[in-house]
This record gives C-alpha cells, sequence and structure tokens, in this order.
C-alpha cells in the first residue's frame, strides 16, 4: 500500500503585537481551510505560530515576559484549531512558546507540538539550539533574545505518525546537520520545522544577502542526507519593523524543492510526499548500517567547539 501524505505548508505573514491570539487562531484557521480545499492530511505552521516574535525585545517585567507564553495547549483561544483539525480529518505542526511547570518552577520553551488527524496532541518537541544572546545589547537594530527567554530541549525523538515516522524541529536546529542525523538514526521519514529568520543578521550582516540561500542549502542537505522529507514554514514579512524571510517549502528525500510559497504573507502551497521514497536513499547511498562509521566520529559528542590540546593546536595528533 502506497504511503502517500499531502503535507501543507501554513505560512503566515507577520504577526504585529497588538494582535490578539483569537486574530492569529482565525487566520490558521483560513489556512487549514485551504490546506483541505486540496486534500492535505498535514499542515505545518511556523515556530512562535501564536504571536509576534517577541525575542526581538529586551524585556524584564516577568509577567509581561508570560504574556507570550501558553501556559496549556489547546487554550480557549487555540480550541478552535484543535477542533477544526478533528472536523476536517487535518493534522497539523504548531510552534508556541510554552510556559511549563516542573517541580514547582516555572520554565519556559519554544516548543512545538504534533496534532492527529482527530485533534489529538500525539507528540511535543521542545528547541535545542537556541540562537542570539542572553543579555541586551544595545548595538544591534534589534535584539534577538532567545536564550534569555527560553531553555534549551534536550531531545530529538520521532513520532510514528501519518503512516510515516514524523520528527520536528524549529528554526535555528535547521542549519546543524546533528538535528537530522539523529533523528535520520531513528529512521525519520519526515522532519517538520517552522522557523523565524530576521534577513538582517547583527553579528554577521555580510551573511543578510544570503539569507535564503542558506535557508535552503541548509534543508536540502538535510533531507537529502538524510534521505527524508522536509518541510520548512516560515513567519515572513515585516513584523514591528524588522523584516523576516519567507521561502516555505518542502523538500524531497532527493535534495529537490518540490514546492514553495511565493509571497511573505499567509499563504498555503502542498505536495504529495510519498514516503516509500526514502527507502530509495536509505537502502543506497544512505544506508547508514552500510557506511557509516561511528568509530570515527567520536569528538561528535566528546567536544562541544574547538578543543585546544597542549601544544596549542585544536587537531588530534593521530596515533
Ligand atoms: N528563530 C531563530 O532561530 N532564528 C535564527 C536567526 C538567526 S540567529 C540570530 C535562525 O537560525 O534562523
Amino acid at each position: 500500500m502506497p504511503r502517500y501524505v499531502n503535507v501543507a505548508l501554513g505560512q503566515l505573514g507577520p504577526i504585529q503585537r497588538q494582535h490578539s491570539r483569537t486574530q492569529v487562531v482565525a487566520r490558521l484557521c483560513a489556512l487549514m481551510r485551504e490546506a483541505h480545499a486540496v486534500g492535505a492530511q498535514l499542515i505545518v505552521y511556523p515556530e512562535l505560530a501564536l504571536t509576534t516574535f517577541f525575542p526581538r525585545w529586551y524585556m524584564q517585567d516577568e509577567d509581561e515576559i508570560d504574556s507570550f507564553f501558553e501556559r496549556e495547549m489547546p487554550s480557549a483561544a487555540t480550541l478552535p484549531l484543535f477542533e477544526l483539525a478533528h472536523k476536517l480529518g487535518v493534522g497539523f505542526y504548531l510552534g508556541y512558546a510554552e510556559l511549563a511547570q516542573e517541580q514547582g518552577n516555572k520554565v519556559r520553551y519554544n516548543s512545538s507540538i504534533l496534532v492527529d488527524r482527530s485533534g489529538t496532541i500525539i507528540a511535543k518537541y521542545r528547541k535545542v539550539h537556541l540562537p542570539g544572546h542572553r543579555e541586551h545589547e544595545p548595538w544591534r537594530r534589534f535584539q534577538h533574545l532567545e536564550k534569555r527567554y527560553f531553555t534549551p530541549g534536550r531531545r530529538f525523538d520521532v513520532t510514528p505518525a501519518f503512516g510515516g515516522v514524523v520528527g520536528m524541529a524549529l528554526c535555528n536546529d535547521r542549519r546543524w546537520a546533528e538535528t537530522y542525523r539523529v533523528m535520520g538514526l531513528q529512521g525519520v521519514e519526515m522532519v517538520l520545522i517552522g522557523y523565524n529568520t530576521p534577513v538582517h543578521n547583527a553579528p554577521a550582516p555580510q551573511h543578510d544577502d544570503l539569507s535564503l540561500f542558506h535557508n535552503q542549502l541548509a534543508m536540502q542537505a538535510g533531507a537529502y542526507q538524510n534521505g527524508c522529507w522536509v518541510v520548512g514554514v516560515a513567519k515572513a514579512g515585516v513584523e514591528e519593523g524588522v523584516d523576516s524571510i519567507g521561502g516555505s517549502c518542502i523538500i524531497a528525500p532527493s535534495g529537490e524543492l518540490v514546492a514553495r510559497c511565493l509571497s511573505k504573507d499567509d499563504e498555503m502551497a502542498l505536495a504529495r510526499s510519498d514516503l516509500d521514497f526514502c527507502a530509495v536513499y536509505q537502502k543506497t547511498t544512505f544506508n547508514f548500517d552500510l557506511h557509516r562509521r561511528p568509530e570515527a566520529y567520536a569528538m561528535i559528542v566528546q567536544r562541544k567547539g574547538l578543543t585546544l590540546a597542549a601544544d596549542g593546536t585544536p587537531w588530534a595528533t593521530a596515533e
């Protein structure tokens, strides 16, 4: 029996600070209806898809920070999306700021959930690679304070869903080979990734003109090198004066782009994704059991970055 997933991009245009959760959920529902009309079984929304991208602001007031976070999922404001998913039989991936309680303490995560076609949450992911900085850096045109507002997640799990093996990641995760490989080693067939990527990168402004290229480059490499589908979805456009890239796309295990959004607004696009196409890569060029050499990769987990030896060099001496 063929394993096709009709997966839709649910790209969002900007969300301004004054926009309520209710307004945003109405936009998400409109995208889901559009996706359903063309046969979607799954729609993927961006990272932090319920509010403006608040890490651009330095905030100290705990209540102000918490106002961007969700204490429960679904909440009164997000319930209509779950109800619509149930009614239409369309599952979804949604990124949001999660306020968790752990041993009586408040812990904030940048999270995503996977919801099945009955409207039930079947998996949660907490962002591992948190970019940016922790303290106020007034020299920047805008802040990127993810390290301040979120605790890093610790796992890349996969979930049996939609007839295959599905994994989740968030934004900066898509730039790291480890993200895809850890899920590749668990047989992932489709990786879902929401993102918010400002065009301007303050520490490296020479990258600004390449930001769309790097977006695609990283996800195409991840797809090809692990023989899996990758679905990347932006929150795009000018939000509170900060321009973010669009370029939401669906990438096949061949590394080829099969669908892409063209605007920087709310936009839906769809691809019929054959999960069995993964095997063409996972059983040949990227047959891990046959070809990987973990004994040569020890440094990947032993070192975080460059480690200098006694002679001041970072390279390991051959025995
Ligand atoms: N949201 C997120 O992770 N954005 C980063 C921006 C660049 S780092 C300041 C990204 O990797 O796209």
